[in-house]
């Protein structure tokens, strides 16, 4: 039987446009190498079409910088498609911009509509529910609204809260299959996973929690092998993806794509 949480017939992605040098960052530890990005979307991209999926390519949008890390602007279930409400103010126009696309893949299409915000990456869709960070972009209205949503889709929602500092739930952790968690020791510590098999990253390495599980294969960001052998030992298919320049930004392997 497939599991909708990690079995996947496509995805869609969004090119790095040049204005990616000014997209957001928490702190500035240099400026995206645009040609380096782009070979490295170009490795994603193809990892995701290796697995047999279609992957919808859209184009580089100039007016949002942040455009390429698509998995905030949705999310994806089987049911349908919600679009998000961005709690970062220059990212809200990339949902329009999605929603188009959506709509042409899927029937149902819902929203949040506000006064709450809620972005993609604060969002674990596991075997039994859907687990939401609240974090400084997603806010109680954000969660509390998607809550109503996707409960009359059949599916649990339980809020959650992202540590202090991190931008995301994800930033943090990412579904190895529908029961196994890959985390931080310092999210796994607040107890939001009781219950599910956990896998931590290597101690220092805790910057290659965000992974995808995408079909056979887990994509991760390259230079963490301490914490590939870990999930290669737990006989998951690791494909390292060089991540240096979206490091840059705060983004990783979730970011890239909307799943479904
Ligand atoms: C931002 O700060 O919004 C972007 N620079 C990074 C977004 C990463 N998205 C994600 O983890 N889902």
């Amino acid at each position: 039987m497939s599991d909708p949480t990690y079995q996947f017939t496509r995805a869609i992605t969004r090119r790095p446009a040049a204005s990616v040098v000014n997209g957001l960052r928490a702190e500035d530890i240099g400026t995206p190498d645009l040609e380096q990005m782009l070979k490295d979307h170009a490795h994603y991209v193809a990892t995701l079409k290796s697995t047999g999926a279609e992957v919808i390519e859209l184009p580089p949008l100039d007016d949002f910088a942040d455009a390429l890390f698509v998995e905030d602007t949705a999310l994806c279930l089987p049911q349908g498609a919600v679009l998000m409400r961005p709690g970062a103010p220059s990212r809200m126009g990339e949902v329009a911009e999605m929603a188009p696309t959506l709509r042409s893949v899927y029937a149902e299409i819902r929203e949040i509509s506000g006064p709450g915000h809620i972005e993609g990456g604060d969002i674990l869709v596991t075997g039994r529910e859907i687990l939401v960070g609240r974090s400084a972009r997603t806010d109680a209205e954000g969660v509390k609204e998607l809550a109503a949503i996707v409960g009359d889709w059949g599916h649990k929602l339980r809020e959650v809260f992202t540590p202090p500092g991190v931008l995301h739930f994800k930033t943090d952790c990412s579904l190895l299959d529908g029961e196994t968690i890959l985390s931080t020791e310092r999210l796994d510590a607040s107890g939001c996973f009781q219950g599910y098999r956990v896998i931590h990253t290597a101690p220092g390495e805790e910057a290659c929690a965000n992974t995808i599980r995408f079909n056979d294969l887990v994509l991760m960001p390259a230079g963490f092998s301490r914490t590939a052998e870990i999930l290669d030992k737990a006989g998951f298919s690791v494909v390292e993806i060089n991540n240096s320049e979206c490091a840059k930004l705060d983004g990783g392997m979730s970011c890239l794509s909307l799943r479904f």
